[in-house]
């Protein structure tokens, strides 16, 4: 039985750059949510995605960074997660977005991240990331705070990036 999958925003949108509000309580309604947003993950392609791409305000992010030719998919759900702890040490990546289509950059970001949040059950969890997983959650917890990877970037080159992804909307809007 396939879930919903939902079209997901793409910069410059004013919901991108917003606060989101906790997640108060679990409910059926946010665990479908949940498998819906990875669904949309997974056939995007992405390794990660937070609600308000798909522009719902609340603190909610999906990830799942196991290559495909690495082993069985791991696919994580987190309802108000946290960094509680970071690594002085430091990583660089060449981070895409999916609200950014077709744009890469290199971000620097702590290499580990101690990390606790909220399963699906209401469960407390807490897990250190790294590699690959340290900075996508980095990036997912990002978007709950309205920040976007370009916002690393010298302002040049976040400019030319928005303009690009303005004229993409426009052609968009038109087809
Ligand atoms: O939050 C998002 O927009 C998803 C984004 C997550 C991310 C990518 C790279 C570094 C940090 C965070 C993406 O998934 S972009 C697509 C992507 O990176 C990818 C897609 C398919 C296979 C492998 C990677
Ligand atoms: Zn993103």
């Amino acid at each position: 039985m396939g879930g919903m999958k939902h079209p997901i925003l793409i910069h410059p949108d004013p919901r991108l750059k917003k606060v989101c509000a906790e997640v108060p309580d679990l409910s059926d309604e946010l665990r479908v949510l949940a498998d819906d947003m990875l669904e949309t993950m997974y056939d995007a392609p992405g390794i990660g995605l937070a609600a308000p791409q798909i522009g719902i305000m609340e603190r909610l992010i999906v990830l799942d960074c196991v290559r495909e030719d690495e082993g069985d998919p791991r696919p994580l759900v987190m309802f108000n997660p946290r960094i509680v702890a970071s690594s002085d040490e430091q990583n660089v990546y060449e981070e895409g977005c999916l609200s950014i289509p077709d744009q890469y950059a290199e971000v620097t970001r702590p290499k580990l991240v101690q990390v606790e949040w909220m399963d699906r059950n209401g469960t407390a969890q807490s897990e250190e990331f790294d590699g690959l997983w340290a900075t996508c959650v980095q990036h997912e917890i990002d978007h709950l705070d309205g920040k976007l990877f370009i916002d690393y970037l010298k302002p040049l080159k976040r400019q030319m990036i928005t303009r690009k992804m303005q004229k993409l909307k426009r052609e968009r809007a038109r087809a």
